[in-house]
């Protein structure tokens, strides 16, 4: 990749800001606009160039706000509209841009398309959404919704069911409706006028759907539709777009991801995050994290999309249990544990996130299930108990894979309440918060936070970050996650013992007398990796270039 046609997007490093558990300014125990306005200097020392914001817009949160009732207003409980565009400007003067999440698969049912549309099959609304007659008395298919239950619900007023693919009180709108398209983009245009600096899109790879035959994600009208939307809005602009979609695999990144700016900049794909459950069950139905596994998922998208793509880099979100408690150790080893994830994906190419908390090795919790908050996992817990599951087995899922476990507040001092709120937190704090939180470690050395903060500016200094192509090494090692980014200038060798015993390791003899970018443990300890050691390594090369042209190894670009 040249240094000339860089997107400004490929060398940023993204924050996500769960609105609601951010910080809270007026007391109500829910997190808001200008609560995030009062942490922008946090932020900006940590150095992230933009921040991905959860939706604020107008929702009845029967899914904490991804259940929209207004795309263009504020949810009270967040602030009003002028607090959004003062914070979109204050924003910026600290050199952040901010992101919206579009919520484009489906509406809160208190949308006024959606009260338009129940309210009888000629209502010129009622195409907005997904209608089908009944079957036999019954639903036209047994399809299911994430939530759990029938995709389908009865709608007396209209004698016909409604499709939603959430929860009953998402109903999924109709994509094929071009008037449902054009609202749509007219409604993009708005925010882009507002400044914002771009878009994550919730599941969009969702709107194609044709429930008539089962298909939920990539339905064949799919890529039409959102090169048709990037055309008529994205492409006006200068945003970083990104697409939420499970069914990615590394073809259809190549598409969605598509340099000539024809789709999105990049897509969330799961695949590293399903690897701990199940083969085709549910991601409650725990198994241990298969080591290699992880290995080939990286191997494949780092080199799948070299050079005809781009990746996204994410351990966490706020659907998935926080990373130092999943695949690393929140105990003895938290602070080891937590950086050499860090240092496994900020190696990497792609676009880094880094989800609220994460950069403070915040980790899981373990509530009485009357604590916890989101309506998947209570949905989860009533549909399991009910199918005869013992209750201990239930909440060890829950434990493991809740949702709410990235949903806690964000724990910024020891005092009550973690900082977060001066009232009742809407969900309770992590009770570590008296060890674990930002007043201990933004400005501290050998923090979490610092060693994040270090990692973002070695993003910023070494071209190598962001352009080198990726190599696998010792990829049969049980330990150790080893590989290397190259371009015509250096050599970047990452190296992280991901578990909790110290090995040898024979690569190092070829590196230790490098430059150690940095490492997550005092001094070295000759050819040994200790427990959750992670390095770096850099080497000039003398001659350049390096001879190989992307693309002529054969990884496939098209
Ligand atoms: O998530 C999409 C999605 O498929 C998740 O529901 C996922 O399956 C689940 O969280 C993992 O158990 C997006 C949003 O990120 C999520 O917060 C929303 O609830 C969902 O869409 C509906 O809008
Ligand atoms: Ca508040």
């Amino acid at each position: 990749m040249e240094q000339g046609n860089r997107k400004w997007w490929q060398s940023a490093v993204v924050y996500q800001i769960y609105p609601r558990s951010f910080q809270d300014s007026n007391g109500d125990g829910i997190g808001d606009l200008k609560g995030i306005q009062m942490r922008l200097n946090y932020l900006e020392r940590l150095g992230i160039d933009a921040i991905w914001l959860s939706p604020v817009c107008k929702s009845p949160q029967d899914d904490n706000g991804y259940d929209i009732s207004d795309y263009q207003d504020v949810d009270p409980m967040f602030g009003s509209m002028r607090d959004m565009e003062e914070l979109i400007e204050e924003a910026g003067k600290h050199n952040i841009r901010i992101i919206m999440d579009l919520v484009l698969n489906h509406t809160s049912d208190e949308h006024p398309w959606f009260l338009e549309a129940k309210s009888g099959r000629d209502n010129p609304y009622h195409d907005y959404y997904v209608w089908r007659d009944k079957k036999d008395g019954m639903p036209p298919n047994d399809m299911r919704a994430a939530f759990g239950g029938s995709a389908w619900e009865w709608v007396p007023e209209t004698e016909q069911y409604y499709f939603h693919q959430f929860s009953v009180r998402q109903p999924d709108l109709n994509w094929d409706n071009p008037k449902v398209r054009q609202e749509i983009y007219k409604m993009i245009a708005w925010w882009m006028d507002k400044g914002v600096g771009g878009f994550r899109l919730d599941v969009i790879d969702q709107i194609a759907k044709v429930p008539d035959e089962g298909i939920t994600n990539n339905g064949p009208m799919l890529h039409t539709y959102i090169r048709e939307m990037s055309r008529e809005t994205f492409q006006k602009g200068d945003l970083i777009t990104v697409g939420e979609a499970w069914g990615a695999d590394t073809e259809n990144a190549k598409l969605f991801s598509n340099p000539d700016g024809s789709e999105f900049s990049m897509v969330f794909q799961f695949e590293h995050v399903l690897l701990d459950q199940q083969k085709g069950k549910e991601k409650w139905d725990l198994a241990p994290l298969p080591f290699d596994g992880l290995k080939d998922v990286f191997d494949r998208w780092q080199t799948g999309l070299y050079g005809c793509g781009w990746n996204s880099l994410f351990w966490n979100n706020h659907d998935l249990p926080r990373i130092v408690s999943r695949w690393g150790n929140d105990g003895e080893y938290r602070v080891e544990s937590a950086k050499m994830l860090a240092t496994l994906l900020h190696g990497m190419q792609g676009t880094p996130y880094i989800y609220q908390g994460e950069e403070l090795g915040m980790t899981n919790v373990t509530f009485p299930i009357e604590d916890y908050r989101d309506i998947e996992t209570r949905n989860l817990y009533q549909e399991r108990i009910h199918a005869g599951y013992e209750k201990a087995a239930v909440m060890e899922s829950i434990y493991a894979k809740s949702r709410d476990n990235a949903r806690t507040p964000m724990q910024w001092d020891d005092s009550e309440n973690a900082g977060f709120t001066q009232g009742t937190p809407w969900i309770r704090v992590n009770p570590n918060y008296r060890d674990i939180h930002a007043a201990a470690q933004a400005g501290v050395a050998g923090s979490v936070f610092e060693y994040y903060r270090e990692l973002i500016k070695l993003r910023k200094i070494h071209s190598v970050f962001v352009e080198g192509r990726f190599q696998m090494l010792l990829k049969e090692d049980e330990n150790l996650f080893a590989y290397m980014r190259e371009n015509e200038e250096c050599q970047l060798l990452v190296i992280c013992n991901f578990f909790g015993k110290q090995v040898s390791c024979q690569l190092l003899e070829e590196w230790e007398e490098e430059l150690l970018l940095i490492g997550n443990y005092e001094g070295s300890v000759k050819g040994q990796m200790r427990p959750y050691e992670a390095r770096m390594y850099l080497r000039q090369k003398q001659e350049e270039p390096c001879g190989a042209e992307p693309g002529s190894d054969g990884v496939g670009c098209i």
